[in-house]
């Protein structure tokens, strides 16, 4: 039985010289073709009737150019199926390789000879065509494209899980960036190897160290050393305390967590209050500066600057002191800004209080109702320990970040530091 067109003998089953010759040349054309549809279109336009193209369509299936059962159109631009290009693909290669090898043998080109040629090489064709089908039988044939259409669906959920392995990947990398910026964060945590210890940042600075981060310090009745950030900038060696800058930490706290210190150590905008116990180790060491930077949420800046700035012991509740103010903010921590509020919003002499520690002048409990641990009077005109607001707030009472002299109780500021500095400090420029 004939199974491709160009290669078939007509009805009667005669071959002709007229009909072989445009089936070589037919098989040329196949070699350029890219599917089976080109394949087609030249093979019908050799053969031009309804019979063959039947023909040519029960070939066609049976090779493996149809990919749906049943439902395959004729003239179909349905995708072609590997298998069929795998079959068409064989035929040519096949066919090629005995025409070649036919003419090689025959060793002549007239035209007599060509259609003895083309007589051999479509005897070769019966015999690959008839291979090829007793390789696949029709239901086996039905079986492969079962199993084509079942890997297909395989192919497609496979590209998709990989289409959201890659997103994971995608967001898995982006988490990492993320964790490497934050260890390029941590590395505000400087460590000098121990071999000398430092009393305060002022120490650090005029040794060498001229990079904000946090430093191991001891000062010299401290037991132990602890991290502070030294702010090396406004003529450097600045022992931070006290920095608030984002709300990430809780600053309502009971005694003991004011009394020990709490918050971020590592970061450098990083939350935290330095313990009243450190506190007092350091600034009982001499007579230091105060100073304290303001910001607020329309991007200006201010300060104010307190001498002799001192923190008692914890037998003293850890009491503050402090002595004449300069700046830009405003004197509130001495409510130095009207004589008649310095009874109640003078914070120097105040013990320390925290909820569950009362040592304010009020008959209720300031930090308390201020939601912070602070100097408390009766209560304040200055409160940076207060609730992180971003800016304009309202509450029952004024418990944001306030500073009363430059936005009232009513605003809560964007950030603070509260550092400290030997006030003999002179910066070593060497
Ligand atoms: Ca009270």
């Amino acid at each position: 039985m004939p199974f491709r067109a160009a290669r078939a003998p007509p009805a009667s089953g005669h071959v002709t010289a007229r009909a072989a010759l445009p089936a070589l040349l037919g098989a040329r054309a196949v070699r350029g073709g890219r599917n089976c549809k080109s394949q087609r279109a030249a093979r019908e336009k050799r053969v031009g009737t309804s019979h063959g193209r039947a023909a040519a369509a029960r070939r066609r299936e049976a090779w493996g150019c149809k990919l749906k059962s049943g439902t395959a159109d004729e003239d179909s631009d349905a995708p072609v199926s590997n298998e069929c290009m795998d079959n068409v693909q064989w035929m040519k290669e096949g066919r090629l390789l005995s025409e070649s090898s036919v003419i090689a043998a025959v060793g002549s080109d007239t035209l007599q000879d060509r259609f003895q040629i083309m007589k051999i090489l479509i005897m070769i064709d019966f015999v690959l065509a008839a291979s090829l089908m007793d390789a696949t039988g029709s239901s086996d044939l039905q079986n492969c494209f079962q199993e084509q259409i079942r890997l297909q669906g395989q192919v497609r959920l496979l590209e998709h899980r990989v289409q959201q392995q890659q997103l994971k990947i995608i967001q898995l990398l982006e988490k990492k960036e993320v964790q490497y910026s934050d260890r390029g964060d941590e590395n505000s945590v400087i460590d000098l190897g121990g071999k000398r210890q430092y009393s305060d940042c002022a120490e650090i600075y005029n040794d060498g160290h001229k990079r904000s981060g946090f430093y191991k310090l001891k000062p010299i009745q401290s037991p132990t050393e602890f991290l502070a950030f030294c702010d090396m900038s406004e003529g450097g060696g600045w022992t931070v305390f006290q920095r608030r800058s984002d709300g990430s930490q809780n600053f309502d706290r009971v005694w003991t967590d004011y009394e020990e210190g709490f918050g971020n150590f590592v970061l450098p905008n990083g939350e935290y209050w330095l313990g009243n116990k450190n506190l007092h180790y350091l600034t009982s060491q001499g007579n230091y500066t105060l100073r304290i930077d303001l910001a607020d949420f329309e991007g200006e800046r201010r300060f104010a600057q307190y001498a002799r700035f001192g923190v008692a012991g914890e037998e003293h509740s850890y009491e503050m002191s402090c002595g004449e103010y300069s700046g830009t903010a405003g004197d509130s921590l001495t409510g130095g800004f009207h004589p008649e509020v310095k009874w109640w919003a003078d914070h120097r002499g105040m013990k320390f209080s925290t909820r569950d520690r009362d040592n304010d002048n009020y008959e209720g409990n300031c930090a308390e109702e201020e939601k912070a641990g602070w100097w408390f009077n009766r209560c304040h005109s200055a409160n940076l320990n207060g609730l992180y607001y971003k800016g304009p707030y309202t509450a029952k009472t004024d418990n944001g970040i306030v500073w009363y002299t430059w936005h009232g109780w009513w605003y809560s500021l964007k950030s603070v530091v509260m550092k400290v500095r030997p006030a003999d400090f002179e910066p070593n420029i060497v």
